[in-house]
């Protein structure tokens, strides 16, 4: 059995890869599952998994480093319940030092063969570029101290969303990062594209340079800084029209979410839904750097009803995060029912273990 540890900032394209990644094993003939982790406890990642029939199993309420024993026991009940003969596991993407408390703690005090044998980091290729160049990001320096520090202890790290860079962007940052970190291994990925991930899929099955020997020298303090200043929200909103059609209502709730954060300029790390109407299930994302077009994503008919699971990580503060989405359901022309409404700022982290 192989474990393959995922690692990266919020909204990097994990969950996606994993997705294409297990699709191409699975047609091989092999058996896949995945282990997600979140601080909070609704996952629209789970549940798009599910949807993919992958079979999933989560570890919510703090990252796998401050979940150690969720995550060891997470891993025996995916292998007595599927038998895979692969492991994915995302962890939470304001997470870092992963190879002290993660990576090193399930090598030792599990059975040699089931440890994991790769740690990939993922990396939005458009933000990494402006960073390696200096230019601003939509985030405060602790937090990007975090989208560092989690490239810095990577194995392997996958510069993705290569779509997204034109030809000689995608040339320059190739060669800022080879610049930044010499003799690191890295790949660039378009994880939407057919055959995306067969590179990735071939590094990772090439063995054990992939997984990182060295732990962080890391700054706590700074660290948790840097959390804190993320805010996470999570709830089930069931969107009624008073007549009509849902989709309307949907979309306006959305727009309104979305231009509330935009003009407060907080850094998202990712917004994303869930959407059940009209007996079909959609995935809406957006993350830092958002595209157009998710509208077209909305089913035309949904029905009088629709269902939205919501998970937003937004660098503002957690009461006023959740301010704006109340506001913008109030507004949205129809009844609306919240359940499972959480939100917080991260805990200071504070590892299982931590090895050297
Ligand atoms: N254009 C483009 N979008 C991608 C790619 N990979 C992921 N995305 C999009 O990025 C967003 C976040 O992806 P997700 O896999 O949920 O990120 P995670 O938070 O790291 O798990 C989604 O809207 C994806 O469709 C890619 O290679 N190219
Ligand atoms: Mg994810």
């Amino acid at each position: 059995m192989k474990i393959h540890l995922v690692g990266g900032f919020l909204g990097s394209g994990k969950t996606t890869a994993i997705i294409q990644a297990a699709r191409v094993l699975m047609r091989r003939g092999l058996r896949v599952g995945v282990v997600t982790n979140d601080q909070g406890k609704y996952l629209v990642d789970t549940a798009f998994f599910r949807l993919a029939d992958l079979p999933t199993v989560e570890v919510t309420g703090g990252c796998f480093c401050c979940n150690y024993a969720d995550l060891d026991s997470s891993l025996e009940h995916l292998v007595q319940s599927a038998q895979p003969d692969v492991i994915f596991a995302e962890s939470v993407g304001s997470c870092a030092d992963l190879v002290a408390t993660v990576v090193k703690p399930l090598l030792s005090l599990r059975a040699l063969d089931a440890g994991p044998s790769s740690f990939s980091v993922f990396t939005d290729g458009r933000l990494l570029r402006r960073r390696l160049l200096g230019q601003p990001l939509p985030f405060s320096d602790d937090v990007m101290y975090i989208f560092d520090k989690q490239i810095e202890e990577a194995g392997l790290v996958v510069i993705n969303k290569a779509d997204l860079l034109a030809e000689d962007a995608l040339d320059e940052v190739t060669r800022l990062f080879q610049a930044r970190h010499p003799g690191k291994t890295s790949l660039l990925q378009n994880s939407l594209a057919e055959g995306g991930v067969e590179g990735w899929l071939a590094l990772l099955e090439t063995g054990s340079f992939n997984l990182p020997q060295a732990s962080l020298e890391i700054d706590y303090a700074r660290y948790g800084r840097g959390e804190a200043q993320l805010a996470w929200l999570d709830e089930e909103v069931l969107i009624e029209a008073r007549e009509g059609d849902a989709a309307p209502a949907v979309r306006q709730f959305i727009r309104a979410v979305l231009g509330a954060i935009r003009s407060r300029g907080a850094g998202v790390g990712h917004v994303k839904f869930i959407l059940a109407a009209g007996g079909k299930e959609v995935k809406l994302s957006f993350p830092a750097l958002e595209e157009d077009g998710w509208e077209a994503l909305i089913p035309g008919k949904t029905g009088g009803q629709a269902r939205l699971l919501v998970n937003a990580r937004v660098e503002m503060d957690a009461a006023e995060l959740r301010g704006l989405f109340r506001q913008a359901l109030e507004e949205c022309g129809a009844e609306f029912q919240e359940a499972g409404v959480d939100y917080f700022h991260p805990k200071q982290p504070n590892p299982t273990y931590r090895m050297e």
